[in-house]
């Protein structure tokens, strides 16, 4: 949501700042827009659209300068125009990028507006600027005007500030919005993620809530915490080398991520499975001590990694007897839950700094959970930052909007908390060791259901002119139906549902005839006979079935309404894993054929930093 970026060096870092800006795109497409002081002025420019209609405008006119901030942006006050693109400037005195919400910004307008000021966009941001200007005439250094104006701010915001009063050092803070600082040699650099600026250093300071940063000449970098403290914080080495964020020679960032899925699978396993099971330290020395007190677990997450929840309750309830709820982090935050003894608070993100998922978090703290557990792809994000005990994904950056490796690998991570809660809870029994046995051979079997990607891509063919599809799946799979249905509707705008099949005839079967797909899982597990029979319902109905289902399942496709493609045998328990996959394959060639733009769908961004 929203991509920041910031350098001052002794080099023209307007190509610094583009590249930043392409790398942050997945975050936010809408409008792009850069200034750089340049003989002691602010010059900038702004397109609407993606950051190449900004690099044509450069090409055009370049702003060359030393020092520089950028925007890419995804709207959520004022429509996506050349006004509302970011950097806001306040007359000639000040420019500020922004993610995240100034919640009480009418307010502060009016008061703006009242003082003479004129606004040029209906974006919150632009409180910032004028704000910002008013501390500025009084004689106040920015650094300190940040201050002063930050602390009137109610809401989220990281920023990036510059003005022609101080040239040569750039300001940022941090509050609720992720913000990390580049350490290079004799120059200094901002961004929302650390990816965008692997092109320049693989050194960053991750800030902390409430920090604000100088960035000044010869990359100086003064932190001062919340309280104004000035801070030391470590810096840190990015552990993937560069290169990450290209989509070598796949068409697109989601096919490739698809493909990817069998290597980062084993990389989230490496190093975790023991011989017949899995220790509790692979969750890090204070896990032992935190497992064996925990009783039950609620998991929260959002989108995607919402459904990864959902499946994991059906596995630590089976495989490890505990007690799990599970609930999307933007409703649970604003509940007053009761939480029960020995409860243990688990948060799933991909980037880990998913707004609700964050503050759910930090509204759990205080309420009496046993401890905290993020299941997250991004180390040294504010939600592992945060948490008592963090288990990376190991995913590698996933740059498609639509999640696909951060899914399968998170569900490892599930599978390996199941496996290794059971252990704390019970003598390991032969089923724990199966799945563990299975475990080692699942990136193998990954991959001879990617080799299937031929035939899915001809049955998305059937696909391309449906407005609509269900998708359904029984027991842990219902909520790998539920993906499939997002992963559809994400990318191909086609309008999906997935409903556990056994729901079908109370409701959803009305919507069902010739015209209506229905996409259904049928691995060979103990719900199989009653998936057979809710789909008899659909077959009787007039309804298309697609069915992915285990090579040894009888399911009779010799009349044109069923198609099955057969997936190789896997263990039960790891099934959700598997038929996720082809269930992105279909969703990826659907998007293709109908030719929408698959990694940046429209109206979405990756790393939902605002509520
Ligand atoms: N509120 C600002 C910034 C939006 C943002 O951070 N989105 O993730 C705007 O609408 O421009």
């Amino acid at each position: 949501m929203c991509g920041i970026i910031a350098a001052v060096a002794q080099r023209n870092v307007q190509g610094i700042l583009l590249e930043g800006l392409k790398r942050l795109e997945y975050r936010g497409y809408d409008s792009a827009g850069m200034t750089v002081l340049h003989e002691g002025a602010l010059t900038r420019h702004r397109a609407v659209g993606k950051v190449a209609a900004l690099a044509d405008c450069l090409e055009g006119a370049p702003l060359p300068g030393t020092a520089g901030i950028a925007h890419t942006r995804w709207a959520t006050h004022g429509k996506p125009t050349e006004a509302n693109a970011h950097p806001h400037h306040s007359g000639d005195t000040v420019a500020v990028v922004h993610n995240g919400i100034i919640e009480n910004f009418e307010a502060l307008k009016r008061e703006l507006e009242a003082g003479g000021h004129t606004f040029t966009s209906q974006t919150d941001t632009e409180v910032i600027a004028h704000r910002l200007a008013d501390v500025l005439a009084g004689g106040v250094g920015l650094f300190d005007a940040v201050k002063q104006t930050v602390d009137t701010l109610g809401g989220a915001y990281a920023l990036g500030v510059m003005s022609p009063q101080e040239p040569g050092i750039v300001v940022g803070v941090r509050q609720g919005s992720p913000l990390v600082v580049g350490v290079g040699i004799d120059e200094a650099f901002l961004a929302s993620d650390p990816l965008a600026l692997l092109q320049v250093t693989d050194r960053f300071i991750y800030l902390e809530e409430g920090d604000m940063v100088e960035l000044g000449a010869g990359g100086s970098v003064h932190i001062v915490d919340r309280d104004g403290r000035a801070v030391e914080r470590p810096v840190r080495i990015f552990e993937y080398a560069d290169g990450v964020a290209s989509k070598g020679d796949y068409r697109h960032f989601m096919l490739k991520e698809i493909f990817e899925q069998p290597k980062v699978i084993s990389a989230a396993l490496e190093g975790r499975l023991g011989e017949h099971s899995v220790p509790a330290e692979s969750f890090g020395p204070e896990a032992p001590a935190l497992f064996a007190q925990t009783r039950q677990i609620q998991i929260i997450a959002c989108g995607t990694s919402y459904h990864a929840g959902l499946v994991a309750r059906y596995w630590l309830e089976r495989y490890a007897g505990v007690p799990v709820q599970v609930e999307v982090a933007s409703e649970f935050r604003y509940r007053h839950p009761v939480v029960a003894e020995g409860t243990l608070f688990v948060t799933l993100s991909q980037s880990g700094e998913t707004a609700d998922t964050l503050a759910a978090l930090r509204f759990a703290k205080g309420l009496g959970y046993v401890g905290s557990l993020a299941i997250c792809n991004v180390p040294g994000s504010s939600l592992v930052r945060e948490s008592d005990i963090a288990l990376m994904t190991h995913a590698g950056p996933e740059i498609g909007v639509a999640s696909t490796k951060a899914f399968t690998t998170q569900l490892v991570a599930l599978m390996l908390l199941t496996l290794s809660l059971g252990k704390c809870k019970t003598t390991p029994n032969g089923e724990h060791a199966e799945i563990v046995a299975a475990l080692k051979t699942l990136p193998a079997i990954c991959r001879q259901v990617l080799a299937l990607d031929g035939e899915i891509e001809a049955l998305s063919q059937a696909f391309a002119e449906k407005h609509h599809a269900l998708f359904l799946g029984r027991g842990a799979h219902f909520p790998i139906a539920l993906e499939g249905a997002l992963k559809l509707k994400e990318i191909s705008y086609i309008h999906a549902e997935g409903y556990p099949a056994g729901e079908l005839k109370h409701g959803p079967l009305a919507l069902v005839d010739s015209e209506m797909p229905v996409i259904s899982v049928a691995p060979n597990d103990d719900l199989l006979e009653k998936l057979k029979s809710n789909l008899q319902e659909v077959r009787a109905r007039g309804g298309q079935l697609f069915v992915f289902a285990d090579e040894s399942v009888g399911i009779d496709d010799s009349e044109d309404d069923v198609t099955v493609l057969h997936l190789p045998r896997v263990h039960e328990a790891l099934a959700p894993l598997l038929y996720t996959l082809p269930l992105q394959l279909l969703s990826y060639h659907v998007a293709v054929l109908k030719g929408t733009d698959v990694d940046q769908p429209r109206n979405l961004a990756k790393s939902v930093t605002v509520e």
